[in-house]
């Protein structure tokens, strides 16, 4: 009697353990904001049990601070392409098990290709989202002030008398040196990539002569700010320009935003999927990889965040609003005026966060 009631305590306990320890399944994402249909969170625990833990960040240097501090706990990270450079240099990423990935095949030939300048092999990373870097803007607002000349060009925004006529309805830029110095560099004729000392003071005496214009240097308030009208221009990321533009379309309220790759050109980035080195759950990591990596999926996610994203397959799925729209996929004639970068190295980086302080406080 004894020897079955404890073999019926066993049984009971061996069978249960299974179940209790699919309950507990749990990932932890770090990704941007606003970068992600929050029902494909859902449906991804639906289907497979893994919860997510998710939390969101608005630029590259607040991920890469806490990855170099180590333990930070997540299992999927979303760097761009130059950080992500430098982070495997810096050890912080496991390599993908691409066994897991049974997705991948899905990806697109030309932008794995690119990603891949950054992570040879793509031994670490698969791209998530591509985008440009330009100009947001309430469509009347700036109108009225540009006396109806269309806004084409970064000179409408880089010369402190041109940003000047737009200071009173509201200008944010972007908290990302990556993207300014950048975008100066290219638009004072010099190389976009320059990795020269010199090069970087003189985009950042440009850019400082903006401050004065600028409300606000931020990384993920000006979709908002731009849908309620509180301010009428952005340097900002593509899709969340035209998220800003459906907010303001949903709401209602009469503010129409648009959003212009400058003639000049700008600059074309690429966020990639990761997992960290100390990834508690490596496993389940490559599963959530790979449910992004699924054709309907990455639709899902770009109809929601109107980025561009490195499925190929799932572009026939994606409505034509957003597929032909070439501000978010680019035609082959607007992408012939996109620049890349890549990663500065520490020493240069050092003067680049110096430089950028400068720009942002004038000191
Ligand atoms: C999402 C911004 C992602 C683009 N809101 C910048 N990496």
């Amino acid at each position: 009697m004894k020897n079955s009631l404890l073999g019926l305590f066993v049984a009971l306990a061996v069978s249960a353990a299974p179940a209790a320890r699919a309950a507990e399944r749990t990932i932890n994402i770090f990704n941007w904001s606003d970068y992600i249909d929050p029902k494909v969170l859902e449906d991804f625990t639906r289907e497979t049990g893994v919860k997510v833990v998710y939390d969101t960040y608005d630029s590259n240097e607040i991920l890469e601070t806490r990855l170099l501090a180590g333990n930070a706990g997540y299992d999927v990270v979303v760097p761009s392409a130059t950080f992500l450079q430098r982070e495997i240099k810096a050890g912080v990423y496991q390599t993908l098990d691409k066994s897991k990935l049974t997705n991948a095949k899905n990806v697109w030939p030309e932008i794995a290709a690119r990603l891949a300048r950054y992570d040879p092999g793509a031994a670490y990373a698969v791209d998530y989202m591509w985008f440009t870097t330009g100009i947001a803007y309430n469509v009347k607002k700036i109108k009225s002030r540009l006396r109806d000349k269309p806004m084409t060009s970064w000179d409408q925004v880089l010369r402190p008398d041109n940003l000047r006529k737009f200071a009173d309805c509201g200008v944010y830029v972007l908290d990302s040196p990556e993207d300014l110095f950048s975008i100066a560099l290219n638009y004072l004729k010099l190389d976009p990539n320059s990795k020269n000392a010199n090069d970087i003071r003189r985009a950042a005496d440009l850019l400082a002569g903006l401050r004065h214009f600028v409300k606000k240097f931020h990384s993920s308030e000006y979709i908002n700010a731009l849908a309620n009208g509180d301010i009428c221009l952005a340097i900002g990321w593509a899709g969340d320009s035209f998220q800003a533009r459906n907010r303001a379309r949903e709401a209602g309220n009469g503010v129409e935003i648009a959003y212009v790759i400058p003639q000049e050109g700008a600059l074309m980035s690429l966020d990639a999927l990761a997992i960290p080195k100390d990834a508690p759950h490596p496993g389940d990591a490559h599963l959530f990889i790979d449910y992004l990596l699924r054709p309907d999926v990455a639709a899902r996610n770009t109809k929601a965040t109107n980025f561009a994203n490195g499925v190929l397959a799932s572009r026939p799925l994606i409505d034509k609003e957003i597929a032909e729209n070439p501000a978010i996929y680019p035609d082959e004639a607007t992408m012939k005026r996109l620049f890349t970068v890549t990663a500065p190295d520490p020493a240069l980086q050092k003067i680049i966060t110096r430089e950028w302080t400068r720009v942002k406080t004038g000191r």
